[in-house]
């Protein structure tokens, strides 16, 4: 807490920051978030306008990731919605004992949701850092809920065959999730199979707060069918609406109507603008990285890997970069729209100097 006459903490800036999928929220993100700050689209009958931008949002998102008709909402980030999709493939599963059949490269939030929903995670090795479907396929059995595709993985940035994912997900008779968390705002750029009109896609994740430039908390949680988000809703007998799908109860107006200024701005030019840079980026990061010598995992989505040794990294932490490592110990540099060639220049030869 600020005493009287000190000025307020300042929030860090991101000058050195090259590891973390948050990044500056775009100025209309912003200034939404700040407008709608006390408001509760958890109560959609009493905040109409914050509600109306949550269904633009929603059907902005379904736009992006080949839906028409797209059921979901804006929620708290990526790991509400992976945990919404393991719940209702659970709620709709047939089997008293069901699992999840995920590739080992799945986020960690995989993790929390198998733990508080009581389901089995099974995790098959990758091929070439990708899920391998082969391999899944040997995991899944008559009681699998629900078969994971990741589109854009955490520490690679790698993108996982859909479309045989889902068929594997077809003969098991389970729902397919894909995790498009941070890929979801750059995949539309590329000619990669990753989303609802690529493949039979159940739900998706796909979240404002990463690559979106919207304020946190905004994730994306979508679905094809209604009857997904039947399967989540719980009944709200002294609220005016009915039922409620969502996990958290009041949740952020901030992050909703950010969500939508932010997509309403971008989507899909200046979005298109940002992958084009940023990709531009990992790939002179990749390129500078290498010519000195180092292996580096090449960025297919503008997410660098590259094998630094651990003394190295320590020293660049203590020049103040912001970096951390996947869990093989590379450094990770992803170019969220706040790196620019500057800095990564500025990094290269701190590097070099190291
Ligand atoms: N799915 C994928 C593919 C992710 O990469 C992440 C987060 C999630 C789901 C979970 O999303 P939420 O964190 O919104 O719940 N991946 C980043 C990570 O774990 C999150 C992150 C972001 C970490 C910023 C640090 C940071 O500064 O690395």
């Amino acid at each position: 807490m600020s005493k009287q006459g000190t000025a307020p903490p300042e929030p860090q800036d991101f000058e050195r920051v090259l590891s973390s999928m948050c990044t500056v929220p775009h100025p209309a993100a912003r200034e939404a978030a700040e407008r709608f700050l006390a408001t509760n689209p958890g109560d959609p009958t009493t905040y109409q306008t914050v509600a109306e931008l949550e269904r633009e949002a929603v059907a902005t998102l379904g736009e992006m990731t080949g839906l028409p008709d797209p059921e979901g909402y804006v929620a708290s980030g990526g790991t509400e919605a992976n945990l919404q999709a393991v719940r209702a493939a659970r709620n709709l599963a047939a089997s008293d004992d069901p699992n999840v059949v995920a590739p080992e490269s799945v986020h960690f939030s995989f993790q929390k949701a198998a733990d508080v929903l009581g389901v089995e995670l099974r995790l098959a090795p990758t091929d070439d850092r990708r899920a391998d479907p082969a391999a899944m396929a040997d995991l899944a059995d008559e009681d699998t809920a629900l078969v994971v595709a990741v589109a854009g993985t955490t520490e690679y940035g790698r993108v996982d065959p859909v479309p045989a994912l889902a068929e594997v997900a077809e003969d098991a008779d389970a729902l397919l999730h894909v995790d498009a968390a941070w890929g979801g705002f750059v995949l539309p750029f590329t000619d990669r199979d990753w989303h609802f009109g690529h493949a039979a896609v159940d739900t998706m994740t796909v979240d404002p707060h990463k690559m979106g430039r919207a304020v946190i908390p905004a994730g994306g949680f979508l679905a094809r069918d209604e009857r997904v988000l039947d399967a989540l809703a719980v009944d709200t007998p002294y609220l005016e609406s009915t039922s409620q799908a969502t996990l958290t109860g009041t949740r952020s107006g901030a992050g909703v109507a950010s969500a939508q200024a932010a997509m309403a701005e971008l989507w899909p030019a200046g979005y298109r603008e940002t992958y084009e840079r940023a990709q531009a980026n990992a790939e002179w990061v990749a390129d500078a990285l290498e010519t000195r010598g180092y292996e580096v995992v090449d960025p297919v989505l503008p997410l660098v890997a590259v094998d630094v040794p651990r003394a190295t990294v320590e020293a660049l932490r203590d020049r103040g970069w912001r970096v951390s490592p996947t869990s093989a110990g590379e450094l990770r540099v992803v170019c969220m729209p706040h790196v620019t060639r500057e800095m990564l220049s500025a990094f290269v030869d701190d590097l070099d100097s190291v």
